[in-house]
């Protein structure tokens, strides 16, 4: 982790600073860190230690906000990084969305700067996706793992509701359910409640988790 940028950048999120924070992005590109550790290791300890913050009400709902809308500049700063990187073989296919009722966006979308950047195909299905849209949208893809974000206990629990429909379609040894999301950090029994085949604690391991899954599928790797 880049300890003392990471500090910078929380620093501009409490001030609602987005000039300050895409600022030392920019910086932080043309220094030679890579995009990867930028997310990994400085926005996203960042915003950890917000949500920290506004668990202790530290902070307020506005500066959490404005942490979304700053991520959000940082992601876009990083586009060109991925561009670089979209000339990998594709490692496979993946639907990605927050499960219907969750709104909370942002390790969704951190999720997906890693698929991409690690050679991915990421067919993102936004904010509160049904079940249906999940399976549907897999298979329309081709996809052989299917990501749910949750954020919350309440919405984390929908998630049974892919995996009922999943079995009930028979789609088990086709199709492979992987989830993530503070919720799953919190509380690990969870990701067995929901009848997950897998998760990850962070985008950076997530990459590694969906080869897994994919290669444990009936068709395997693309
Ligand atoms: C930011 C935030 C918001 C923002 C969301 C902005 C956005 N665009 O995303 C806003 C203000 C909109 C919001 C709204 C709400 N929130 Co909120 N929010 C948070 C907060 C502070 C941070 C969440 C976050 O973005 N973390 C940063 C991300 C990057 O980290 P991450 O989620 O862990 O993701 C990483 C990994 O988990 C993993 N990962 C994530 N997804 C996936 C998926 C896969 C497949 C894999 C492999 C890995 C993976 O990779 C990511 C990157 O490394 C948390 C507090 C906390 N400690 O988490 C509360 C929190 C989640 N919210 C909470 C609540 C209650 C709400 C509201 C109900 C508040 C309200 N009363 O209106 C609403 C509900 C909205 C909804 N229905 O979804 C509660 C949930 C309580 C619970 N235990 O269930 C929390 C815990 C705060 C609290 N302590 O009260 N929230």
């Amino acid at each position: 982790m880049h300890q003392a940028l990471s500090e910078l950048m929380l620093q501009h999120i409490i001030k609602s600073d987005r000039t300050g924070a895409v600022h030392l992005t920019e910086s932080a590109i043309s220094e030679g860190i890579p995009c990867r550790e930028l997310l990994d290791g400085v926005l996203l300890p960042a915003l950890q230690t917000c949500g920290t913050l506004w668990e202790k009400r530290e902070i307020s709902l506005a500066q959490i906000f404005m942490s979304g809308k700053i991520a959000e500049a940082v992601f876009e700063e990083c586009q060109d990084r991925q561009a670089e990187v979209s000339s990998l073989p594709p490692r496979g296919i993946i639907v990605l969305g927050n499960i219907e009722d969750d709104y909370h966006s942002l390790g969704r979308r951190i999720v997906i700067s890693f698929m991409q950047a690690a050679g991915w195909r990421v067919h993102d299905l936004g904010e509160d996706v049904t079940a249906e849209t999940f399976v549907e949208a897999a298979l329309r893809h081709g996809a052989h793992v299917i990501g749910v974000s949750a954020m919350m206990h309440s919405t984390a629990m929908n998630i049974l509701k892919v995996r009922e429909l999943i079995d009930r379609r028979g789609l088990h040894d086709q199709l492979k359910l992987a989830v993530g999301g503070a919720v799953f950090n919190w509380r690990p029994e969870l990701v067995e409640q929901v009848g997950a085949d897998g998760t990850s604690a962070s985008a950076a391991g997530a990459d590694a988790e969906c080869m897994r899954l994919q290669m444990a599928t009936e068709k395997g790797a693309p």
